[in-house]
């Protein structure tokens, strides 16, 4: 009982479900497999096959992590690129159908088709005679049929449709009803039918190509974990055993170009519990206390210097204030979720060192975070220049922010980067000779005033602290 009567069952049928995130790919793969077989509380960060007995026929589903909805295909980094292309591989001899999966709840921008054809161009041209439209969130029509939705969305979705022959379905992932499943894998096997019963085949060089920066990227990377364990040993035998610090204060600075929020996915930035109703040009700051430490941070939001430079300006001299006499490390936060640009790295180097020159740089650690699945030195080995720069210029120190639980080797760095720098903190009496040299007027002031705060906070401390040094390591 097959949906046109033209194509029978195959025995054995394999797909890839492709797509933005978030859009419902992984729920597809379990609707159309019939059961959970796919995780779906976490991103997917790995292509994943899966494989069920549906209608009687044997299924497999290949799933991929997405890319971002409203970002272009430059901000999609190299390693989801490679599983995109390589999930093709995780069905041999080659996927009958590549799903692409559109939430009818997004609108369909221009965007969203070129983006589309960008990843899908990953493939190579002969893609299109294999790929059908998923259309997720089914529910969300309600009494509108997917052909009156087509027809309103305008004519960025109406090139897709065209492009792919017509071919389309919709699915309501909250459904279990098999009926929908179905009528998908008869128009898949019709498509196959009419490809004359052939699937897909990437193109070789296309899968080579891939295959050679992989196996190039694991040697790199682990070459990187040996010259990190080098390092360390080397940092431990030569300092030996420093004493601990018991206060740290740090400057958190973290990049806010894009924001990569999407359906299903929480914005990293949104979780911190700093001060509230504050001026906006103040830090945020947040005071704790773990492994027996005081902690006291102060976060800066990098805008985009060049356009704000004044706020820019206070903001970082605010972070300062908090930190005074000096932080003893700058955190640089980097989000592995997006590529690591040259505008990003020039933003950083700008912000830093607006306080301060050489010393900035060696008081720096470069925090990694991500959703997506990957370490730091497979991130690092995978992304070009600007990110080597911004290692090198930070005496290759860099951590990675999973937990609260990270805390524990951020402060291990902390402590490595005040040892390194003679047991000292950042000097913040340099920055105020090093700006008032340099910089206008009115920053002149700023700078001025921010020395004077300093002084102030240090005076407050000293009347509270015993004479002899505090923080170990004579700070
Ligand atoms: N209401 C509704 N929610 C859906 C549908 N498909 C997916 N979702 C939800 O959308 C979110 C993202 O889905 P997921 O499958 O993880 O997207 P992926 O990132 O493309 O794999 C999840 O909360 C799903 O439960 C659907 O057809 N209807
Ligand atoms: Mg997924």
């Amino acid at each position: 009982m097959y949906f046109t009567g033209e194509a029978p069952p195959l025995k054995e049928l394999r797909v890839v479900l492709l797509g933005c995130r978030g859009f419902g790919k992984t729920s597809s793969g379990n609707i159309i497999l019939g059961k959970d077989v796919f995780d779906d509380k976490t991103k997917t960060v790995r292509c994943a096959e899966r494989r069920a007995e549906v209608i009687g026929r044997l299924v497999t589903v290949v799933d991929t992590p997405g890319w971002w909805n409203g970002l272009h295909f430059s901000d999609t980094p190299e390693l989801t690129k490679q599983e995109i292309v390589s999930s093709v591989s995780l069905c041999p001899p080659g996927p009958h159908a590549l799903l692409v999966v559109v939430s009818v709840k997004e609108s369909f921008m221009k965007e969203t088709w070129e983006n589309i054809q960008d990843h899908l161009m990953l493939l190579g041209e002969k893609v299109w005679s294999h790929i059908v439209v998923l259309f997720t969130d089914r529910d969300w029509l309600g009494d509108t049929t997917i052909e009156q939705y087509i027809e309103c969305e305008g004519e960025s979705l109406h090139w897709l449709v065209d492009k792919c022959g017509n071919r389309y379905h919709v699915l309501n992932n909250q459904s279990r009803s098999e009926d929908q499943v179905t009528q998908l894998l008869e128009k898949i096997e019709e498509m196959v039918a009419g490809n004359g019963g052939r699937h897909f085949e990437a193109d070789t060089t296309i899968l080579q190509e891939v295959e050679k920066k992989r196996s190039h990227l694991s040697t790199r990377v682990e070459d990187r974990e040996t010259r990190a364990y080098r390092q360390e040993a080397t940092f431990k035998f030569v300092m030996g055993e420093t004493l601990p610090l018991s206060e740290v204060r740090v400057m958190f600075l973290q990049y806010k170009e894009k924001s990569t929020s999407a359906r299903g996915t929480e914005s990293k930035d949104d979780n911190d519990n700093s001060d509230t109703g504050r001026d906006p040009i103040d830090c945020p700051t947040k005071r704790w206390e773990y492994g027996g430490k005081q902690i006291t941070m102060a976060f800066v939001t990098m805008t985009p210097c060049r356009k704000a430079l004044e706020q820019t300006r206070r903001q970082m001299a605010s972070g300062m204030s908090v930190c005074a006499p000096g932080p003893h490390a700058f955190l640089t936060a980097v989000c592995m979720d997006l590529p690591f640009s040259e505008t990003w790295r020039r933003e950083i180097q700008e912000h830093l060192e607006l306080v301060g020159g050489r010393g900035v740089w060696q008081h720096n650690i470069v925090v990694f975070y991500s959703s997506a699945g990957w370490t730091p030195d497979q991130y690092i080995e995978s992304e070009g220049g600007p990110l080597h720069w911004l290692l090198e210029k930070s005496g290759n120190r860099y951590v990675e922010m999973v937990s609260e639980s990270s805390w524990t080797e951020v402060l291990r760095k902390i402590e490595e980067v005040v040892a390194l720098n003679g047991g000292s903190h950042f000097d913040a009496e340099e920055l105020g000779s090093r700006m008032g040299e340099v910089e206008p007027e009115n920053w002149r002031l700023e700078v001025q005033q921010l020395a004077d705060r300093m002084k102030e906070q240090e005076l407050v401390k000293s009347m509270d602290t015993p004479p002899q040094s505090e923080y170990g390591m004579g700070i």
